[in-house]
């Protein structure tokens, strides 16, 4: 498939996808968003994909919705047409892990689509920020949701409201971030990192990530439960028994996804 606004590529059983705007800093407007649905779709589908990267330019991952598209936009317009909220959610719907790969400025949602990502990891020059309230708006898809979830309500409501942008090492120091990598290696290490997970057991990276992610939505009774149940469930798989046989034997598991 061919597309305007993105990047597709892979690298072994790695996705790799990457906004292509430069000219509007890879400002996210409809047809990139339905474009990064389709990829997400082919990347989800494929059984030889384990593992997606979702990453940017040198100088932005995203700055943010398209300002230029939303500006003449009446209440009417995005309420009827549900503005830009078919797509956006895509990524939180992928089963398959997607890590963020985060270059220069994640504005606005820029900031919002890495954070639905499963980990953010970023070079020194990336800057995170949801400037919403400088243009007259709030955060519309999630930064009042996740941001308190990633690093507290006091940096989160301070960043809200002020629109002031944190670099990489607040944010890894924050949580927002996991690791911080050098400029040059940011794309090779994600796609690295990438790598080993699918080169996992698939059904248990699937689990692992379902259980994460439940603790966002349930009390810690509940979600432990959970993770109870999907652990047991692991116990049914190939894989466990052939992971912890080759443990055992001091070799490589040759993993079956089964
Ligand atoms: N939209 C459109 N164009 C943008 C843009 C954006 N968000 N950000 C940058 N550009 C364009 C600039 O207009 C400029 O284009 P030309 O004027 O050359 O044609 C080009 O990219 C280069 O930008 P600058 O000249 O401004 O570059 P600087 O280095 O001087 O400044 C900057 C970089 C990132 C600080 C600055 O561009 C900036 O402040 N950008 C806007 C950041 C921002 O406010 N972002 C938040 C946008 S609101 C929702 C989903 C999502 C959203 C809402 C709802 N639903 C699911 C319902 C999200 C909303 C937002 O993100």
């Amino acid at each position: 498939m061919s597309y305007e606004n993105i990047k597709v590529e892979t690298r072994g059983a790695v996705g790799v996808i990457v906004l292509n705007r430069p000219q509007a800093l890879n400002a996210l407007c409809t047809p990139l968003i339905r474009e990064l649905g389709q990829a997400l779709d082919g990347f989800e589908a494929d059984d030889a994909i384990g593992a997606v990267v979702l990453t940017g330019g040198e100088k932005a991952f995203a700055a943010g919705a398209d300002i230029k598209e939303m500006q003449p936009k009446d209440h009417m317009d995005v309420y009827l047409q549900d503005f830009i909220s078919d797509g956006w959610e895509r990524i939180t719907t992928c089963r398959k892990p997607v890590i963020a790969a985060v270059s220069g400025f994640a504005l606005g949602g820029g900031c919002e689509m890495a954070m639905m990502c499963d980990f953010i990891l970023a070079d020194e020059t990336a800057k995170f920020g949801q400037p919403e309230i400088s243009i007259g708006t709030i955060p519309g898809a999630g930064g009042t949701q996740r941001l308190p979830r990633y690093v507290g309500k006091s940096k989160a409501m301070e960043m809200v409201l002020t629109g002031r942008m944190m670099d990489a090492e607040e944010a890894e120091r924050a949580g927002l971030v996991s690791r911080i990598l050098p400029k040059a290696e940011l794309l090779d290490e994600a796609v690295k990192v990438a790598g080993r997970i699918a080169g996992l057991s698939r059904p248990s990276v699937l689990m692992a990530k379902e259980s994460v992610n439940q603790a966002y939505e349930t009390g810690l009774a509940e979600g432990i439960r959970f993770e109870r149940r999907l652990f047991h469930s692991t116990f049914g798989t190939e894989d466990q028994k052939e992971g912890m046989a080759a443990f055992i034997e001091k070799r490589k598991p040759a993993f079956k996804n089964r």
